[in-house]
């Protein structure tokens, strides 16, 4: 096949030219999606991954690789067409790299098909190479703020002088929505003031949206913002200007005292420049016609599809292959050296880089003993967040302002916070007031191999719920802790108090969401947090306190990691009715089963902490648990009841909310909203007809 005499000179032009018409097939082929942004954007790519991205294709799981965020997920082609050209290897199922192409020529032309590894999105659990996935603008950003803070965290932690074995960098593609998004401003806030120098946001100024040109609904400064947000801001007005792209990744890699920003003025393709200024057909295939015209403004051939003429694929191999080659080769050298002078952290490393945890990593928990008066959650929580984190020094985390509250503060000699000024040593994050930012950048800490949390009251998980169903999807295992999780939170009133927060997140496929009813089940639940490797948890802890239960005479707490578990059968066995809570309702309970032996009611307890662990159990289990012939049940949870029924059966019960809470001292809001040892026996009373 022919290209024209320019294309042949210019190996660069054709390289960047194979990348848009890659884009341009597989999105006609798949008849869905849109080339113009990575036919904007292919120099810019190119010139990043070609030049400068620390990156060994052989080896897409090198720790220190840097990374490439394309948080414009809509691009995907481009990163999909970029994983193609480069050659980046296919991690096996057994997270081993393999020799297949991460993105083979066919894995292209089945672009947004079914079990191909080019979704329409960038998934990075189904696609190697794929760092992270994107798609709802703002995340990407988000979660690169999270690996930059990894890499900081990770060299003021591991490297040793003359080592630097941790110092990788993290680029990020956006666009006018990453822009606009209330996350992207928040991760750049953060980044601003945390002044990561190692992180560098490329923003495609396309003056497009969707919807038509970018003027209709932005035009802020975005230079002048960012200066504002404390970081480097540098343009080139040219996205299709090598030269100039070259200069603006020399001046981020110049750059030690701030994150740096790349505005790259672009034109999104809208095919052959006889379309240049349309913007209707943004958002749709190019079609038949239109993609002739522009392979022919190209100097390709204009019937050639999925063509990568000669001398491309080599190009990629003198270029990042061989550039990435090196950098890894020197840096495993060093590595080779490290590992025998400083075998303990090597080991550390190991150990992380496998998601597994150190030895010893349980042999501070704590076994609360029984107290009446008992401790809230999240006073138990913090102590085994606390026994945890001693015991795994990559278990890092913050919350967003609300540490003190959260007890989430890691206390123990040497904890630190990390903050610029000490070297971003300390495992302490602060976040501030930026939850969705926080949840976002938590997932760029998991991604990074690092076990992170975040932290907020459990109403503001609203505020970063797009991360937590992000995390869910991608299968990393972010913890998100959150307290003050009913209207027991008393005199903050419904503004704080959760309601539906429960429901939402059970119905959340992959998302562990656990309400333990004790110190001892908080326990419980922070191990099985904490060994997840593919599934984020939300745990959920109470303000107010609750009895810890004496384990001799109820069941031990372990039964958390069935989900649920009886607590303690009804006296003599038999039991005429079932009684089902979640966190601090499980007192409530156990207060109403007494009650009802006094009144020759006979009430089996059962605590069910999480029911998406429950769910996994098989048959028997649940029917041991919730035995179908014992249909008379109660439910009793602080919080919307949908859901439950599936639990109470027919013939049961379902206590809950159905309004907003009230602001006003937890004894009279449990009283409003009937939350009282009296209502629930009266509950059972009605349930069995008596
Ligand atoms: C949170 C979120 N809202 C909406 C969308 C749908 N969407 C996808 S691309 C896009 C246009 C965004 O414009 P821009 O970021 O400038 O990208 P460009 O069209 O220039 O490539 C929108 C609204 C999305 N992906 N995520
Ligand atoms: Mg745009």
């Amino acid at each position: 096949m022919k290209l024209s005499q320019d294309l042949q000179k210019d190996i660069d032009l054709l390289s960047i030219d194979t990348i848009r018409t890659l884009a341009i097939d597989g999105v006609q082929k798949a008849n869905s999606g849109h080339p113009g942004a990575p036919m904007g954007l292919a120099p810019v790519v190119y010139a990043l991954w070609q030049n400068y991205l620390r990156y060994d294709p052989v080896d897409p799981l090198w720790f220190n690789r840097d990374r490439f965020v394309l948080s414009n997920g809509h691009a995907s082609m481009l990163l999909y067409a970029t994983l193609h050209l480069t050659g980046v290897r296919r991690v096996g199922t057994d997270g081993k790299v393999t020799d297949k192409p991460a993105v083979s020529i066919d894995d292209i032309k089945a672009f947004r098909q079914l079990d191909s590894v080019t979704p329409g999105h960038p998934e990075s659990h189904m696609t190697s190479g794929v760092e992270t996935t994107t798609g709802p603008l703002g995340q990407g950003v988000g979660n690169s703020v999270g690996m930059a803070i990894a890499s900081k965290w990770l060299g003021a932690n591991y490297n040793r002088p003359g080592y630097e074995i941790f110092d990788f960098n993290v680029f990020a593609m956006c666009g006018d929505g990453d822009m606009m998004e209330g996350v992207g401003c928040e991760a750049a806030s953060l980044a601003g003031h945390l002044k990561l120098s190692n992180l560098c946001w490329i923003y495609d100024h396309n003056s497009v949206t969707l919807d038509g040109p970018a003027k209709w609904s932005y035009d802020e400064d975005v230079m002048t913002k960012f200066v504002g947000l404390g970081w480097n801001v540098t343009r080139v007005s040219d996205a299709n200007d090598l030269k100039m792209l070259n200069r603006a990744y020399e001046t981020f890699l110049k750059t030690n005292d701030r994150p740096t920003m790349i505005v790259v003025d672009s034109h999104i393709g809208y095919g052959s420049p006889n379309k240049q200024d349309s913007s209707d057909s943004h958002g749709e295939p190019l079609g038949p016609e239109e993609v002739k015209l522009t392979k022919k403004f190209y100097g390709w051939p204009e019937d050639a599809q999925f063509l990568v003429p000669d001398g491309v694929y080599d190009q990629f191999k003198n270029g990042i292959g061989k550039r990435g080659g090196e950098n890894r080769a020197q840096w495993s050298k060093k590595y080779a050296e490290y590992k025998a002078k400083f075998p303990e952290l090597a080991q550390q490393i190991q150990t992380m880089e496998k998601w597994e945890l150190p030895q010893g990593w349980d042999k501070d928990l704590p076994n609360f003993p029984a107290d009446a008066k008992g401790m809230a959650t999240r006073d138990s929580s913090g102590k085994v967040l606390n026994a945890l984190a001693k015991n795994i020094p990559w278990l890092i985390g913050g919350s967003a302002d609300l540490a003190h509250s959260n007890k989430t503060n890691l206390t123990f000699d040497g904890a630190g916070d990390f903050f610029p000024e000490d070297a971003y040593k300390g495992r302490n994050l602060h976040f501030g007031v930026r939850e969705h930012a926080m949840g976002s950048a938590v997932n760029g800490l998991s991604v990074s191999r690092l076990r992170a949390f975040s932290a907020t009251f459990f109403n503001f998980s609203d505020y970063m719920k797009p991360a937590m169903r992000l995390a869910a999807l991608m299968e990393t295992p972010s913890m998100f802790i959150f307290t003050h999780d009913s209207i027991g939170l008393g005199e903050d009133g419904p503004t704080h108090q959760p309601i539906e927060q429960l429901a939402g997140l059970r119905a959340m496929p992959n998302m562990i969401v656990l309400r333990p009813g004790d110190a001892n089940e908080v326990v419980e639940a922070y191990k099985i947090m904490i060994q997840q490797r593919h599934s984020p948890s939300t745990l959920v802890l109470t303000r107010q306190p609750l009895p810890t239960y004496d384990r001799t005479k109820f069941a031990p707490a372990s039964g958390v990691a069935k989900g649920a578990y009886v607590l303690i059968e009804a006296e003599g066995g038999k039991p005429d009715v079932i009684l089902i809570g979640t966190g601090s309702e499980v007192s409530l309970c156990v207060q109403a089963r007494e009650k009802l032996a006094g009144d020759g009611i006979k009430a089996r307890v059962v605590s069910m902490p999480s029911w998406d662990l429950y769910e996994k159990q098989d048959a028997a289990y649940k029917e041991s648990v919730l035995p179908a012939a014992i249909t008379a049940r109660v439910s009793v949870e602080m919080a919307a009841t949908m859901g439950w029924d599936r639990y109470v059966g027919p013939k049961g019960q379902m206590m809950g909310m159905h309004t907003f809470g009230a602001s006003a001292p937890i004894k009279d809001v449990m009283k409003k909203f009937g939350f009282t040892v009296e209502n629930v026996v009266a509950t059972v009373k009605q349930v069995l007809g008596k």
